[in-house]
């Protein structure tokens, strides 16, 4: 069943066990949009954050702000199932398909618990209750920031949140050689501009 934004904005207003999963061998927008989002909801301090993801993901994947707090369901499934079990709202980010999620998918299928989708891949076969969905963005990190401002228009994003969104864009485009509009470009200029804020506020950075 469907539920509206309002409803979303309403739970969000409550302290929420919040759970964020994407797919199986993530890419720098699976990291990127769930850590931009992790950075999101963690800095409006009332609710629990996790990410999990149902496989390792590179290196060279690893030097996004709060890595270290990403969950690995191979590597500790008793601690994801339970994180997936306990949630009371869910998002699945740049993922279609349970199967996508390998034996997470499961879980995720069976959680009763509100689940937002925020993706850009054709047809979404999996069961949610809101989603955010457009086959046009670049990446699921563009819809990331749109959610975020649904949820909060004019918030200021944190330099920590905007590294992670603009890792997502920057992958998934090709360092802006394909699936690029306008809006993509006003998203990553409005990253840039919070960056070189945050380092005015803070010469010492
Ligand atoms: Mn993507």
């Amino acid at each position: 069943m469907n539920i509206s934004l309002t409803a979303i904005k309403e739970q969000l207003k409550t302290s929420q066990r919040i759970v964020i999963v994407t797919h199986t061998n993530p890419d720098g927008d699976a990291i990127g949009s769930s850590l931009g989002l992790y950075h999101f909801l963690y800095t409006l301090r009332i609710h629990q954050v996790a990410v999990i993801t149902p496989t390792p993901y590179p290196v060279y994947l690893q030097f996004m702000p709060a890595n270290e707090k990403v969950n690995i369901y191979t590597h500790n499934t008793p601690r994801c199932q339970k994180l997936v079990a306990e949630a009371t709202l869910l998002f699945v980010l740049d993922c279609n398909a349970a199967s996508r999620l390998d034996d997470l998918g499961k879980h995720i299928v069976a959680a009763d618990c509100t689940k937002i989708l925020i993706d850009h891949h054709l047809s979404p076969e999996l069961p949610t209750n809101f989603q955010v969905w457009d086959t046009s963005a670049s990446s699921t990190a563009e819809l990331v920031y749109d959610f975020i401002q649904m949820i909060r228009p004019q918030s200021r994003l944190t330099e920590a949140a905007v590294l992670c969104l603009y890792t997502g864009i920057a992958t998934d485009t090709g360092r802006f050689k394909y699936a690029t509009n306008a809006k993509t470009l006003q998203t990553v200029a409005y990253f840039r501009r919070r960056i070189r804020h945050n380092n005015r506020q803070q010469p010492n950075f």
